[in-house]
């Protein structure tokens, strides 16, 4: 049986710290402030905003939504942006994606102010992270990393595979593992002989969006197995991309969905938002 890693756990531990924080935070006089922005309803966005409205008033972070219609011009949402930018008031930024079509999401990314990137999206905190400054780093592999690191799951100096080479997941990834000293190797949908490399990998980080992309083929015996992956399937019920039932007697420790990646997802991006008003 391999252990099962309990994201809403620590989730839940890590929203406690920081909850007791603020409380500190607010008796000197500081507050924190996150804006939300959301262009458009899609179902999933509205609930991945919800989960983040939440945990900001579970934790004393004052936010501030801005719903926007779908219809919202690009020029509309830079001038929202730049807004926010300027408004002393506001501590954090957050826009959830993706966004429209119509709207080029690098350039509404690369105007956020990037001492109010809380996403860690913005080519500065990129590359603060891939030089090892300090930044805001990316909320879905920081939760990662955490929720490794509170599980008693060594780092150094393991062979670490990621499946995924998108900018929000597997590429600052691979450089918070390496950051812990792991060895790190990025597959992704070009990729030869893909079960040979991934049965190599100690720990096994899977993004690829794909339903149950994962089998136990694919697992070397023992290995850590971290989804990242969150589909609806045709009975509305979540799973990832592993097909944890076929993968889970093979591995040593498994992340379930949900409860796994997800919630760390929106602790750190709570995380983020203390760091705007540290010291
Ligand atoms: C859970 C996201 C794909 C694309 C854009 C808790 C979340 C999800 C699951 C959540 C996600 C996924 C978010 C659980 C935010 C994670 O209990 O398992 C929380 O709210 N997420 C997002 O903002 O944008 C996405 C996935």
């Amino acid at each position: 049986m391999a252990q099962l890693i309990d994201g809403k756990k620590i989730s839940a531990d890590i929203k406690e710290e920081l909850r007791l924080e603020v409380e500190t935070l607010k008796e000197k006089g500081v507050s924190v402030c996150l804006a939300v922005v959301q262009v458009g309803e899609d179902p999933a966005s509205c609930v991945y905003v919800r989960n983040k409205t939440r945990a900001c008033a579970y934790i004393g972070i004052e936010s501030k939504s801005y719903e926007l219609p779908e219809s919202t011009t690009e020029e509309e949402l830079e001038e929202l942006i730049e807004q926010l930018n300027q408004d002393p008031s506001i501590n954090g930024i957050l826009v959830q994606l993706p966004l429209p079509a119509h709207i080029d999401e690098d350039r509404i990314i690369n105007l956020i102010h990037p001492s109010k990137d809380v996403d860690g999206f913005h080519p500065i905190n990129v590359g603060r992270l891939w030089t090892g400054e300090d930044g805001f780093l990316s909320c879905t592999p920081a939760g990662i990393i955490q929720l490794l690191k509170r599980s008693h799951i060594t780092l150094e100096g393991k062979e670490c595979v990621i499946m995924g080479r998108s900018n929000i997941v597997g590429k600052p990834m691979a450089a918070l593992l390496l950051r812990e000293n792991a060895t790190v190797t990025i597959a992704h949908s070009k990729t030869e002989n893909l079960k040979e490399l991934t049965k190599r990998a100690d720990i096994l980080i899977v993004a690829v969006r794909k339903p149950k992309f994962v089998t136990a083929e694919y697992i070397k015996e023992g290995a850590v197995v971290i989804d990242v992956g969150m589909h609806r399937n045709e009975n509305n019920k979540l799973c990832g991309d592993v097909d944890f039932a076929d993968v889970e007697p093979q591995a040593s420790a498994i992340t379930p969905v949900p409860g796994g990646v997800g919630p760390m997802t929106i602790a750190m991006l709570m995380e983020n938002c203390v760091k705007t008003v540290r010291e």
